[in-house]
């Protein structure tokens, strides 16, 4: 049941064609008034700030000239810009969620310069950038005007970025690139993990380890995993079965878990000092319960420090399988009109988990940020069956382009009406489950539809996927 999970990136690539070959329109206009200006006029630098990321995280300026960077902070928490310029930090004030403040730097020499948050630990977590001041091609640094009048949008700088447009044009052409060649990095997170069984009782044994963390090619950052990976391995279990949890907390830190969804006697709740006591570093969690929900999406994760330990990756998914066969979802389709026509149960053919994250890892799908997200692989005519959940702390609104999706079931539950939506509001802790009948061949984009979550000057980032349809 469980196919093509790991797409081959030639087959990919195939139906990419498509979706590059619209790209290339002419992006026209950029520059005008800028580099018209004195010369001691500043150039605008845009920045994004989110928890916890600067966007971009190159970022190309004109040497000799002095700057003015814009700096929008679009993560929840407080956050600062800062360069370091020999020796010592030009910074802003720490900048609020959602405002934008403006930074003075004087002209930067050619060269390379250190950007950072400076709210202590930030950094650490990932807000950390490069400056890098040229002279001559440089961004802003060259007219915009060719002989024959015309603007040439290669080498203007566009006011957003500090980049020219060709620079923004071939860093998202070089993601989706980047994208469709596949295995970004080494690691993957919810493989299944096969129990053992004592006396009938299935059991699932687990490490909680911190472990740096490969988001996205190159870049790792300090997570915080079951068995060493992000989501946790994928339990599949089925109504009826025993099930024991040994969890064996190798952190710095206490920890407990709670089984997300799922009914439980109330001492296997997982909440520490009202069920039970957190287990200390090097300490064992055990759970045994007998599974009595119906087949659908739960989930386990932490229940302790959890802006950070879940933040940081410790989730993972409990797919309640159906007791007999496959899933029993009806097979909606739509009439002309735009009315529902009920169809026999669907065949799944094929079957995802996508889980949202956002805090110290960034803007992750499966723990990973685009271009190192994995497409969802389908042939034509196959019924896609997707479990979505969100255990980040922000709205993740998910949105499928080319199509409609039918969602069938929402915190493990079938629906009673399933409808179709192309866009879900996914919020902390619910959990979806869609159906799509993919008939339409290409690659279809499948992204959180909150933008600063997905793509900014140099290209698309964080919570992009797609539906690749063969
Ligand atoms: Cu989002």
């Amino acid at each position: 049941m469980r196919t093509r999970r790991i797409a081959t990136a030639v087959a990919v690539i195939g139906v990419l064609a498509v979706m590059t070959a619209c790209s290339s329109s002419s992006a026209g206009g950029g520059g005008g008034a800028g580099e018209q200006a004195a010369e001691a006029a500043p150039t605008t630098v845009e920045v994004m700030l989110s928890d916890f990321q600067i966007m971009p995280n190159e970022i190309q300026v004109p040497a000799d000239t002095p700057l003015s960077f814009s700096v929008m902070n679009h993560g929840p928490s407080q956050h600062t810009f800062g360069i370091v310029v020999n020796g010592s930090t030009i910074e802003t004030d720490p900048i609020d969620a959602n405002a934008t403040v403006d930074l003075a730097v004087p002209a930067l020499a050619a060269g390379t310069y250190q950007a950072l948050c400076t709210i202590p630990g930030h950094d650490a977590l990932g807000m950390k950038a490069t400056v890098t001041a040229s002279s001559g091609a440089g961004p802003a640094a060259s007219g915009g005007t060719s002989t024959d009048g015309s603007t040439d949008a290669a080498t203007t700088t566009a006011a957003s970025s500090g980049m020219t447009a060709q620079q923004m044009a071939d860093m998202h052409e070089q993601g989706v690139k980047d994208f469709l060649a596949g295995n970004q990095t080494d690691s993957v997170g919810g493989q299944v993990l096969k129990p053992t069984i004592d006396h009938g009782v299935k059991v699932f044994s687990l490490t909680i380890e911190q472990v740096q963390w490969e988001v996205s090619s190159g870049v790792f950052k300090p997570a915080m995993a079951f068995n060493g990976t992000v989501p946790g391995p994928e339990i599949q279990v089925r109504q009826g079965d025993r099930v024991r949890f040994v969890f064996r907390n190798l952190m710095d830190q206490p920890t407990i878990v709670h089984f997300h969804g799922m009914t439980v006697p109330n001492a296997m709740d997982g909440v520490p000092f009202v069920t039970a006591k957190p287990a200390m570093p090097g300490h064992y969690l055990t759970y045994e319960f007998t599974v009595v929900d119906p087949p659908g999406m739960y989930v386990y994760h932490s229940h302790f420090n959890s802006t950070e330990q879940v933040g940081s990756g410790l989730y993972g998914a409990v797919i309640v399988l159906p007791k007999t066969g496959s899933w029993k979802y009806p097979s909606y389709t739509l009439d002309p009109m735009g009315y529902l026509q009920e169809g026999p149960p669907a065949t799944i053919d094929d079957e995802y988990t996508m889980f949202l994250g956002d805090g110290p890892l960034g803007y992750v799908i499966n723990g990973k940020s685009f271009p190192a997200t994995t497409p969802l692989v389908a042939k034509r005519g196959d019924w896609v069956l997707i479990h979505l959940a969100n255990d980040g702390s922000m709205l993740h609104p998910m949105h499928l382009h080319g199509y409609h999706f039918e969602v069938v079931a929402q915190d493990g539950f079938p629906l009673d009406q399933p409808y179709m939506a192309d866009t879900l509001v996914i919020a902390p802790g619910q959990r979806f489950d869609v159906l799509v009948h993919a008939v339409y061949p290409g690659a279809w984009a499948f992204h959180c539809h909150i933008l600063p979550h997905v793509e900014g000057p140099d290209g698309m980032y964080g919570m992009v996927t797609a539906l690749v349809v063969q």
